[in-house]
């Protein structure tokens, strides 16, 4: 039997471990197809990727495209993969036949949640805590965002950026504790997607302190300095999410440096 969804990216990625991570709560099936950042562009994105051989690149001419956004030059892109992903982005899911596609790493794991019998995992049968948690990875994705930008500007970081990005954190994680004062989870007590996704974006903007040097050389402050003393209820459920089985198996020692 083929896989239930299929994901094609660059790896180790934290916007795929929401989705691996999820898969393993929720058992489903789900193959992860991709390279290292740098090899990406060696590779044709489509349902089927391919590791292009140098020698046929000439032949590749017409899925040549302009990468947009944390990329450099050129990438190779079919153009089933671009009906299937407009925004042409990594990663990128599948269902089992390729006949749809879903981007974004937050809807993505919604459609693991989706397939799986585990429902708590996305509210149950409740439509409102559905939309509850929806609420939670729609923050989520504004922070990501604004965190994405600052990161490929960590080397030439200017006085806005820096503000801007301190002002998402804190409006972020300011509500994140908020809620935790209230539950044992992101919302209510069970665990659920809202916490997969919390759990690898934050893991994945903390490693802004393995760029303290640079950040420091600029004339700025890390943002995330007083994390574990402003955050408490955040660290902890960070901290103890990320030593659960499923999650440990996928990121590892990832946070161990930093945490
Ligand atoms: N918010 C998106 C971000 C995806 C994204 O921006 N991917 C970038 C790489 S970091 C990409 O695929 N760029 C393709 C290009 O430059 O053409 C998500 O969570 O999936």
């Amino acid at each position: 039997m083929s896989e239930q969804v299929r994901i094609f990216s660059y790896l180790p990625n934290p916007r795929v471990w929401k989705s691996i991570i999820t898969a393993e709560l929720g058992d489903v099936d789900l193959k992860v197809i991709g390279d290292k950042p740098s090899n990406l562009a060696n590779w044709l994105w489509d349902f089927e990727p391919k590791k292009i051989d140098s020698l046929n690149l000439n032949k590749l001419d017409h899925f040549k495209r302009l990468s947009k956004r944390g990329f450099k030059g050129t990438l190779y892109k079919t153009d089933e993969f671009l009906k299937k992903h407009p925004f042409g982005t990594v990663p990128a899911g599948f269902n089992s036949d390729g006949s749809e596609g879903i981007f974004e790493s937050n809807s993505i794991m919604r459609a693991i949640a989706r397939v799986s019998s585990k429902k708590s995992l996305y509210g149950g049968e409740d439509p409102f805590i559905q939309s509850r948690i929806d609420s939670f990875l729609d923050a989520n994705l504004v922070f990501a965002r604004e965190f994405q930008v600052y990161v490929l500007e960590i080397n030439s970081l200017k006085p806005y950026l820096h503000n801007r990005m301190k002002s998402a954190y804190l409006f972020y994680l300011d509500g994140i504790e908020r809620s935790l004062s209230a539950n044992e989870f992101i919302v209510g007590n069970e665990l659920t997607i809202a916490d997969v996704s919390f759990v690898c974006d934050l893991a994945q903007f903390l490693r802004e302190r393995d760029n303290k040097k640079i950040i420091k050389e600029q004339g700025f402050e890390l943002i995330t300095k007083d994390f574990e003393k402003d955050y408490p209820k955040s660290f902890n459920h960070l901290k103890k999410l990320s030593k659960r089985d499923e999650f440990k198996k996928i990121m590892l020692n990832y946070l161990d440096k930093i945490l």
